[in-house]
C-alpha cells in the first residue's frame, strides 16, 4: 500500500475508563517500506540547526521534557531530578544530516535545592564511532545559573552533539537533591552538504510522523544513514532513521525518548 500516515489503535488489556492499569505501552516500532516512486520529497529547512535537532535524554523528571531544552522558553525545561541511576545523565541533539558545530549556548537551572549547577559537564559529539569531547576554545564550567552561557569549540562535523553531566548531588539515591537541569539549549553550527551517494530507492523505516518543510524539490536520489549504534554511557537507545540527500534533500528522522523513571 501507499499512504502518508500510519497509525496503530489497540485494545488496552485493562479496563478503559478505570485507574489506567493494564494500559500498553511500545518500546519500539519500526516499519519496513519505501518512499514511493515518483514521490517528491519536501526539503527541510536547513537555515537553522536548531530547526533539524531531535532532542532526547538519559532520564527526564516526569514534569520536564528535552523539548524543552529548545522551546525557546528558559520557564520550561529538562532535568534528570527524580534519577536514581547512578550512570551520569545526559541530553543529545541528534541531525538529520551532517552539520558542522562550533559553539553552544547552555542556560542551567539552579534552584538552589533539587537542581544544582552540575559539578562538571563535557560537551561530546559523535565522531561516527563513538562520542568524543570537544576541544573547548574557552572555559567550559557551569557557573551561571539562569543565563546563557556560550561554551565554544574547534569546528566538528557530526550528527549528534551531547551534553553529559556530573550532577551536583549524590547520585544513585532519590534523585531529590543536586540533580542537574538546563532551561534551554542552543547550537550555533550549519548543516553541511551532503553529496548523494548514487543509489536506487532506499528503505526507509520510520516510527513517527515526519517532520517535513514546505515541498519544494524534485524528487532525489535516496540515500539512508542509519543511526549510529549507541553509545557506552546509559542503555538508552535512540533510534534514529535519517535520509540526508543532496544536502538533507530527504528527511525522515524519528527517535522517540525513553523517559522511563527507573
Ligand atoms: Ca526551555
Amino acid at each position: 500500500m501507499t499512504t502518508t500516515s500510519i497509525r496503530m489503535v489497540m485494545t488496552p488489556s485493562g479496563l478503559l475508563g478505570l485507574n489506567g492499569k493494564g494500559m500498553p505501552a511500545i518500546q519500539e516500532w519500526d516499519v519496513i517500506g519505501k518512499i514511493a516512486d515518483g514521490v517528491s520529497v519536501p526539503k527541510p529547512d536547513t537555515s537553522d540547526i536548531n530547526k533539524l535537532a531531535a532532542p532526547t535524554a538519559s532520564y527526564t523528571n516526569a514534569g520536564d521534557s528535552p523539548a524543552d531544552l529548545m522551546n525557546g522558553s528558559i520557564d520550561a525545561r529538562w532535568s534528570c531530578y527524580t534519577y536514581t541511576g547512578t550512570e551520569l545523565p545526559w541530553v543529545q541533539y541528534t541531525y538529520p544530516c551532517t552539520v558542522e558545530l562550533e559553539s553552544t549556548t547552555i542556560n542551567w537551572q539552579d534552584d538552589g535545592g533539587g537542581l544544582l549547577l552540575p559539578s562538571a559537564f563535557e560537551i561530546q559529539y559523535w565522531n561516527g564511532t563513538t562520542f568524543v569531547p570537544v576541544k573547548a576554545t574557552n572555559e567550559h564550567k557551569a557557573a551561571v545559573a539562569k543565563e546563557d552561557s556560550v561554551y565554544t569549540f574547534e569546528k566538528v562535523q557530526t550528527t549528534i552533539l551531547r551534553i553529559i553531566m556530573t550532577p551536583a548531588g549524590t547520585m544513585g539515591g532519590d534523585g531529590k537533591k543536586g540533580m542537574s537541569g538546563i532551561n534551554e539549549w542552543t547550537v550555533t553550527g550549519t548543516a553541511v552538504e551532503a553529496a548523494a551517494p548514487e543509489t536506487t530507492a532506499a528503505p526507509v523505516t520510520t516510527a513517527a510522523p515526519v517532520t517535513t518543510a514546505a515541498p519544494t524539490t524534485t524528487a532525489a536520489p535516496a540515500a539512508t544513514t542509519s543511526a549510529p549504534a549507541q553509545t557506552p554511557s546509559t542503555g538508552s537507545p535512540v533510534p534514529m532513521i535519517a535520509l540526508c540527500a543532496a544536502g538533507c534533500a530527504l528527511l525522515a528522522a524519528s527517535l522517540h525518548k525513553k523517559d522511563s523513571a527507573k
